[in-house]
């Protein structure tokens, strides 16, 4: 019997050693893309839009005070980080071209070479050529006429880490409000410019081929978000360990910005938010500096950008380590209807047979929904409000996120909880399951405190 049990405990130990293992090796693990992917995106793209040239710009210099962070569109099909670059594609003929600027001695003393000085880099990007962007306008001079004149360019707004393409074309309305600041974006201004230039030309808008491409998510990109989801999630598990009564929101930003960092995010995928006691009812609360007390509860929404692509949680957790009765009451509302969510997307379902199920369970657990409604969130990946289509009915390959939340600004609190999915052939998985949403697993997890 002794024998038996020792054999037992030792099988543990060794299952839970290796355990502990497999979870460094799997945090530690470093995804990235396969190289010919940028080469099949590209295809992909040239293969539906058939004609004339497609040109895309990249981000145009260096951005002060941050890490380089290229344009997502240009990313999607490059997965290049040299800045001022412009990418043009044949559709015709299957060509991609790409143009960098002629670095001065200088500047690759500062910044490094850019792939004009490595021409043999050509051959595995799959590029036909790489020229010097001072030739993209006799290059289009020459190309243009033999490709009918139509020229395909991004004629909606470009979208960024954190905010989609509509939520860009709103902050540059609001920007207008005063005009001194009504300039015309970039964008806007490099397809003014071209049709100064090219008048004979057709202009197209591309971005409705790009944006049903990054709909769906390559396996590449899968693997990526799997592994975004898990740092993330131990992110957030970090945070709730490191809160305690007395110590400030930023101190939380900061235990979960380590673990991103660590494991190779190349910063988030929007800025974090720690809102604890009133903050918590500030949608996009962005400050961070508030002493926590007992008694607060503190929501925090946070996710990592690696490799490009985004992942968007939110948990809500009380500083002391127990919700009271009327939190509680409010949280199990905002849980059942995240689960309700979760259980039922499938590929074939849309946003209003979800809503149908949510009212279904609450209704037989005997829950008020208090208005909460659930649905399809947001779309997530090169964005945190990534591009795409709304209102169709979800796909395989399909990430995004889904957030149900109730605000009592009257009481000083706030409950948010949220999490990325990818949709499977038969429903879904969860990105981010790897932090506790359950009332108990978070009380548990907060009593491990120290
Ligand atoms: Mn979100």
């Amino acid at each position: 019997m002794i024998d038996k049990f020792k054999l037992r405990r030792k099988v543990l130990l060794v299952s839970c050693w290796w355990g502990l293992v497999l979870v460094g090796v799997i945090l530690a693990a470093r995804i990235g893309y396969p190289p010919d992917e940028f080469i099949q995106r590209r295809q992909r793209l040239m293969a539906q839009v058939k004609e004339g040239v497609i040109l895309l710009f990249g981000e145009p210099m260096l951005q002060p005070g941050r890490h380089f962070r290229q344009d997502n569109d240009f990313f999607y099909f490059t997965g290049l980080e040299d800045p001022g670059a412009v990418l043009a594609m044949v559709p015709q003929a299957k060509k991609s071209y790409l143009f960098l600027p002629r670095q001065t001695e200088r500047e690759i003393l500062f910044e490094g070479p850019n792939l004009l000085q490595r021409p043999r880099a050509k051959t595995k990007l799959g590029l036909a050529e790489i020229y010097p962007v001072s030739y993209l306008d006799e290059f289009l001079a020459r190309t243009l006429p033999r490709q009918g004149l139509c020229l395909y360019v991004r004629l909606q707004p470009r979208d960024e880490v954190d905010q989609a393409r509509w939520e860009t074309r709103i902050f540059v309305g609001r920007r207008h409000r005063l005009h001194y600041n009504d300039q015309l974006t970039l964008d806007n201004y490099r397809v003014q410019k071209l049709r100064e230039r090219y008048p004979a030309c057709v202009f197209k808008d591309v971005t409705p081929y790009i944006d049903r491409l990054r709909l769906i998510k390559t396996p590449a990109e899968i693997a990526i978000l799997r592994h975004n989801g898990r740092i993330s999630a131990e992110a957030i598990k970090q945070a709730m360990l490191a809160t305690r009564p007395g110590a400030f929101e930023y101190e939380l930003e900061a235990a979960a910005l380590f673990v991103i960092f660590r494991h190779g995010a190349r910063g988030f995928a929007y800025p974090p938010i720690v809102a604890s006691g009133p903050n918590s009812c500030v949608m996009h609360y962005d400050r961070n500096d508030r002493r926590m007390k007992e008694g607060d509860l503190v929501l925090m929404d946070f996710g990592g950008d690696l490799d490009h692509m985004c992942i968007d949680i939110t948990r809500t957790w009380p500083v002391s380590g127990a919700f009271t009765p009327e939190q509680k009451e409010a949280y199990r509302i905002v849980l059942a209807v995240l689960k309700a969510c979760l259980e039922f997307y499938r590929p074939g379902v849309t946003s209003r047979d979800v809503q149908a199920h949510v009212q279904s369970v609450l209704k037989k657990k005997g829950l008020d929904s208090r208005g909460l409604k659930g649905g399809i969130g947001h779309y997530v990946g090169l964005a945190t409000h990534d591009v795409g289509p709304r209102g169709i009915p979800l796909e395989e390959g399909m990430v995004f996120a889904i957030e149900p939340a109730l605000y009592y600004p009257e009481k000083g609190w706030g409950i948010r909880l949220e999490d990325t999915v990818l949709i499977t052939a038969e429903g879904c998985e969860v990105l981010t399951a790897g932090v506790p949403k359950e009332l108990e697993e978070v009380e548990s997890l907060l009593k491990r405190r120290n």
